[in-house]
């Protein structure tokens, strides 16, 4: 390649039969990327769902509709209109269970008469777990009453299979499958607007429209592809091969050792005291490691390759380190080869097991793909084998007795270099969105909006890789940034935004994490197997496993998370966990501005294990229990200093912690060096859509006073979220650009009056009263306003309360602002032009195919800028979807005229693309949000 390669995608919804796969010799060459990007203007759809069409009314009496699908369809989602429809459930935390073996009795005989009983889950939202199993059947107990009979296997992995693995894997205390939050999965369960279900073997499915949904018109997607697109390098997954193996020829007199409890791969090793002993392995591949311990009482080992001897290493060492790598053995042609180590020294030498790698490291290398929208998958798995839960997404294999594994993406990367996603859309997923796996490196997620997905919003990294020292097969070097990640984790309550395993120099920064049912940002694994036994001991651990962690020099900085916690419980906004500063390099968390937490104990929650972290810089404030939390000796190493905080609550029982308390703030008054943090967390001003709708928890909003913060209502509120306050005399104000706000409010028995100040001056008292709860209520309105900068206060006056759902805003941007992109090179910038523009100024473009995209989040925008003789015709885009032509042309120049405006568009994000197609000139002035 002699330069970039770039493909275009053009606008509409390519319906994938399969996954669009690359692999390395799909790379770029000579530093050159191949570059699959929208074609300017479109917005191009990889989806994994076919439509439904046809329904037709099947139950009048509760309004369930039904269309035929193809029979054996098996989906566990549905979206309708581009709103994710909820699987049949039953109510919340259900009275009357009882748990009786594996079976969930009830005197409530409703149940036995439920139809393809074995396709009924139940779930178990418990503690940081969501646990979650298919039924046998239903049966009817002998005293009446329903026996939801949970499948066996999946009860047992979920309970009693589910032994504390321990470190590396899992650190102390596990939630069982105890009791029911919800059954779910049943026809007789479909009782509610927005709910379907999916009878896969009669080949119907059955949905219950929410208002205003027109099922004759209505876009129905029912996703059956789990994965969209796979990068894949080589190798793929490494697992390592335990001492067990029966291939492994062990010569001499070597001894079984189970059950040591010191770290070893899955728990034990072979061993042997005799010099000249050897253990042999044939395998297929390009390298191998051979994993053992590190002890005082070990020793010399010559390694052999295909009969010759290539190294002699030592296992010696200061201390025991269980699953280290002891010799490495690479650069193999690809084949079959033998590995035989022989004992030459020390007291013992030990075989844990090895690490097969069956191919060279081959990166998929320097791909980028930008524009593209990536919607509907679904995953499968846990209709089978249920949700095996250990933490934030990570799930122990149900056909692996001691492997994790984690929920798939949409977004399937594995051992990949220099990729990037750049302005991105990853939507509507059964998993998680995108994952960077398989120690992908130097790759870059950024510039994208991940939302409503059943998994994770963005992962990096593995679990089971921690040993590793051959940094080649690292996950090192990746971006996480100015990424807009919501709405995560709808069916599976323990996902994060942003998942973060076992990794060296991964960058989160400037994202705006929220609304997650757990963390939002959770990065490390590895409890305390990376801390000092002496550590160990002092968290009374009763035995010491200990081995190393490759992670270190992780950063996340200057992050807004908010909104989090929501289901579940024992995580916080940013979470961390397991040994970092391998690398000799002290990982940082600051700049961040954690908000808006239900549940938590921590806002910043430095887990078990946390180790060599600067910790500074961020502010902590609304919701939650404690601004940090370090509970227990094996977090190590962490220096805490310059925070900002509304409470002073903190847990500090670490080890060799340096804390200072952080700047302890009331009444809202934020000193300057907290407000730089605040306005600086999450994305650039380059990232940010323009705002016509500006939720409560924007950090444009300044709160003075005791208000408190509550997502997940289920009341209708904008984004499901309020910020209310008892206080009279607290206050909210935002500075905008326009000519026009409102508040949004709510009105309830128990609020009163606000008063509501404009550019200082009091317009009066506001009664947001009424012996009805009214979400998203408009308490306040003004507009013909001077375009310019103006602050709008509420004041909470009387009541009990005083809630503020947003503003809405009708917003005036001028062209420079950094949320237009304009694409094509025929764009100009004209400045004092004295021509009656707005700021004086105009961008424009003279050649047809150029244009201009503006994200925007509200509920319509317009295009005002200049019409003239030598303007012509553009062609408008919104959200993806063609709108027609409009024309700027006129007979004499007239500034700042509504060329093309929409309104009534659904709250929410969208995007608008004016494409210059006729005319000498496309001139952009100005755009209005609203
Ligand atoms: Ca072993
Ligand atoms: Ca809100
Ligand atoms: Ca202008």
């Amino acid at each position: 390649m002699a330069a970039d390669i770039d493909v275009y995608l053009r606008g509409g919804t390519y319906r994938l039969s399969q996954a669009f796969s690359l692999g390395t010799q799909d790379s770029g060459q000579n530093g050159h990327k191949v570059v699959w990007a929208n074609y300017p203007g479109e917005v191009p759809v990889l989806s994994g769902a076919q439509q439904v069409t046809g329904f037709s009314l099947y139950d009048s009496s509760k309004n369930i509709y039904r269309a035929a699908v193809p029979v054996g369809t098996q989906s566990r989602q549905l979206f309708v209109n581009g709103v994710r429809a909820q699987r049949a459930r039953g109510p919340l935390n259900p009275a009357g269970f009882t748990l009786s073996g594996s079976s969930f009795t009830t005197a409530d005989s409703s149940y036995a008469s439920f139809t393809d009983a074995a396709s009924v889950e139940v779930v178990d939202d418990n503690a940081w777990k969501q646990m979650r199993c298919p039924l046998a059947g239903i049966t009817v107990p002998s005293g009446g009453g329903s026996s939801l009979d949970v499948d066996p296997t999946c009860f047992r992995n979920n309970n009693t299979a589910v032994p504390n693995r321990q470190f590396p894997f899992n650190g102390a205390g596990l939630p069982a499958l105890s009791s029911i939050s919800y059954v779910e999965n049943a026809y007789q369960l479909l009782d509610s607007p927005g709910e379907f279900y999916l009878n896969s073997s009669a080949g119907f499915v059955y949905y219950m429209p929410r208002g205003g949904q027109d099922l004759s018109t209505a876009d129905v997607e029912l996703p059956t592809r789990e994965t969209l697109l796979t990068l894949n390098g080589t190798p793929g997954h490494l697992v390592p091969v335990n001492d067990t193996d029966p291939s492994i020829t062990y010569n001499g007199s070597w001894s079984y050792s189970s059950a040591r409890a010191v770290g070893d791969l899955y728990d034990d090793v072979h061993s042997t005291t005799v010099n000249g002993d050897s253990a042999s392995y044939t395998f297929t591949g390009t390298g191998i490691d051979v994993l053992s311990e590190a002890n005082t009482d070990e020793g010399g080992i010559d390694v052999y390759v295909d009969g010759t001897k290539t190294q002699s290493v030592s296992a010696a060492g200061t201390s025991r380190l269980a699953q280290q790598v002891v010799a490495s053995v690479g650069g193999l042609s690809k084949g079959r080869h033998t590995v035989k180590l022989v004992k030459t020294s020390g007291t013992f030498l030990v075989l844990d097991g090895f690490t097969v790698v069956p191919d060279a490291v081959t990166p998929a290398l320097d791909i980028t793909f930008q524009g593209l929208t990536f919607a509907y998958t679904t995953w499968m798995l846990p209709a089978t084998a249920g949700y095996i839960d250990n933490q934030a997404g990570v799930l122990w294999d149900p056909s692996h007795a001691d492997a994790p594994t984690r929920i798939p993406a949409a977004v399937q990367v594995h051992r990949s270099s220099n990729i990037t996603f750049a302005g991105d859309e990853i939507t509507h997923t059964g998993g998680t969105g995108i994952d960077l796996a398989d120690g992908t490196q130097s790759s870059t997620i950024t510039g994208s909006f991940i939302h409503d997905t059943s998994g994770g919003g963005v992962s990096v990294g593995e679990v089971d890789d921690y040993y590793l020292t051959d940094t080649g097969r690292m996950t090192t070097g990746d971006t996480v940034s100015e990424n807009w990640i919501d709405h995560v984790g709808q069916d599976y309550s323990d996902a994060v935004g942003i998942w973060a395993g076992y990794t060296r120099n991964l960058a989160i920064s400037h994202n705006d994490i929220g609304h997650t049912p757990y963390s939002g940002i959770s990065l490390g694994w590895g409890w305390g197997y990376a801390s000092p036994c002496s550590m160990q001991s002092a968290q009374h651990l009763a035995s010491c496993r200990h081995g190393t962690i490759y992670a270190g020099g992780n950063q996340i900085l200057d992050n807004h998370v908010h909104d989090v916690m929501n289901i579940l419980y024992d995580g916080g906004p940013i979470y961390t966990n397991g040994g970092q500063g391998n690398d000799g390099s002290t990982s940082v968390l600051a700049g961040n501005l954690v908000e808006v937490t239900n549940h938590t104990n921590n806002k910043l929650y430095q887990d078990e294990g946390s180790s060599y972290w600067n910790t500074y810089d961020n502010v902590a404030r609304i919701g939650g229990g404690g601004w940090i939390g370090m509970w227990t000796p094996t977090i190590h190493d962490i220096n805490i200093h310059d925070n900002y905080s509304d409470t002073s609550a903190y847990n500090n029982r670490g080890t060799n912690i340096t804390f200072n308390q952080a700047t302890i703030v009331s009444g809202g008054a934020w000193p300057p060096a907290a407000q730089a943090v605040i306005a600086a967390a999450g994305p650039d001003a380059g990232y940010r859509p323009m705002t016509g709708r500006i939720d409560d928890d924007d950090t444009a909003i300044s709160y003075t006073g005791s208000w408190t913060a509550n997502g997940n209502r289920g009341l209708g509120d904008y984004d499901d979220a309020v910020h209310a306050t008892q206080a009279d005399g607290d206050s909210a104000s935002l500075t905008f650009t326009g000519t026009g706000v409102s508040v949004v409010g709510e009105r309830s028995s128990d609020q009163g009056q606000v008063e509501v100040f404009l550019d200082g001056t009091s317009k009066g008292l506001f009664d947001t009263s009424s012996t009805t709860r009214q979400a998203q209520a408009v308490v306040y309105s003004t507009s013909g306003l001077s375009a310019g900068s103006h602050t709008v206060q509420v004041v909470k006056r009387n009541g009990t309360w005083s809630t503020l759902d947003g503003f809405e805003v009708t917003g005036v941007h001028n062209d420079t602002d950094p949320a237009i992109t304009y694409t094509g090179a025929s764009w100009q910038y004209y400045p004092s032009r004295g021509f009656g523009d707005y700021q004086n100024d105009v961008h424009a473009a003279a050649a047809n195919g150029d244009s201009a995209t503006v994200t925007f989040t509200g509920t319509g925008i317009s295009l005002v800028t200049e019409t003239n003789s030598d303007e012509g015709t553009l062609a408008v885009s919104l959200d993806g979807a063609a709108k027609g032509t409009v024309n700027a042309n006129a007979t004499s120049r007239h500034a700042q005229q509504t060329v093309y405006a929409v309104s009534g568009l659904p709250i929410g994000r969208h995007t608008l693309t004016l494409t210059k197609t006729g005319g000498t000139y496309l001139v952009i002035d100005r755009f209005d949000t609203q």
